[in-house]
């Protein structure tokens, strides 16, 4: 039979990243099937009958989405950095299962013409939630691909209106010592929190910057920065700040949660290089999680393409 019914499947043997390849399958088959060469949305109306569609909204790869394979849902919600919940990479996963995501109210002040308390979904009201499969890549040298579901950033600077002196954008994570275990230390803390990050306003309204709410096609996970989280891929992961509360705009460049700690080892820019080594290891290559074979790490993490020009002229040894 040409399409595997989710019915046909044991459901013991179907995991989120099977319903979500099986989704863009379907979609990907159907249109074959009738002909339709790029695989857009289908018209409700026009629906072949060959299968069950869980989700015809279901779309072909992005201009922005690699197509090479995405991480599997267990890799990427079990394998997280997000010291608020601990320091090992199975931490998050463990201690996130109470957190509340909702209600959720984002602050934003600053150098802007809309500042004030927004809830979550007031903040994306109107802005189209997208997929993208982007790579990552950690600072620690391993990388990962997801399959995001998020509001691209730049439409959600445009709705807030930062006046034409801020040049900068900083985003904090929640400080709630209820919910992270992390932040109840007072002694031998990990990180000064709360966790804060910053981008250059054209860096944040690039393109490929993404607020993820989502992965894998479900809400996004607690350990993954629920229900908000900045994902910009040509920069290291550690960029990635989430669970956000907070976004000020600004005219001068803010630091972030790592530079502050050690700004000899981390920057403000943060721009995946293989060429600039961290102080206690090489950033040439990468291990892919689940690969046994070490890669090579591309500049701008493959998005060169997209985003070199934002830093042209700069001297990205300095600009670290
Ligand atoms: N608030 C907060 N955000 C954070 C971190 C963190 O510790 N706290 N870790 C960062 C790092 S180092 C990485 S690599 C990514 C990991 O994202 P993932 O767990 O969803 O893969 O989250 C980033 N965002
Ligand atoms: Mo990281």
């Amino acid at each position: 039979m040409l399409i595997q019914r989710a019915s046909d499947i044991a459901s013991s043997e179907i995991t989120p990243e099977d319903l979500y390849h099986s989704r863009r399958e379907f979609i990907k088959t159907a249109s074959a099937l009738l002909g339709i060469a790029a695989a857009g949305t289908i018209a409700p109306g026009c629906t072949p009958n060959v299968g069950a569609s869980p989700e015809p909204q279901a779309k072909k790869l992005g201009p922005y989405d690699t197509a090479e394979k995405a991480n599997s849902f267990d890799d990427i919600t079990h394998y997280n950095n997000y010291y608020e919940f601990g320091v090992d990479k199975s931490d998050p996963e463990k201690n996130s299962k109470k957190f509340q995501p909702k209600p959720w109210t984002v602050k934003v002040e600053g150098m802007c013409n809309k500042p004030g308390s927004y809830s979550f979904d007031d903040l994306i009201k109107g802005i189209t939630v997208e997929d993208r499969i982007y790579r990552m890549r950690c600072v620690e040298a391993w990388s990962m691909v997801i399959p995001w579901q998020g509001v691209p950033l730049a439409d959600v600077m445009k709705k807030l209106e930062p006046t034409s002196s801020a040049k900068y954008v900083e985003f904090k994570t929640l400080l709630d010592p209820n919910q992270y275990p992390e932040q109840r230390r007072s002694l031998f803390k990990v990180l000064d929190w709360p966790y804060f990050e910053g981008l250059r306003l054209d860096e944040a309204t690039n393109p490929l910057a993404l607020f993820a709410t989502g992965l894998y096609g479900k809400p996004l996970p607690n350990q993954n920065g629920a229900p908000l989280r900045l994902i910009t891929p040509w920069k290291y992961g550690f960029k990635g700040i989430k669970a956000i509360v907070n976004i000020r705009f600004t005219d001068k460049q803010p630091l972030n949660t790592w530079q502050q700690q050690a700004p000899n080892e981390y920057g403000f820019y943060a721009n995946v290089n293989p060429k600039v080594d961290h102080p206690r290891w090489s950033q040439a290559q990468e291990r892919r999680i689940g690969e046994f074979f070490k890669r090579p790490t591309l500049p701008f993490n493959g998005y060169s393409e997209q985003v070199a020009r934002m830093y042209e002229g700069m001297d990205l040894r300095k600009n670290f």
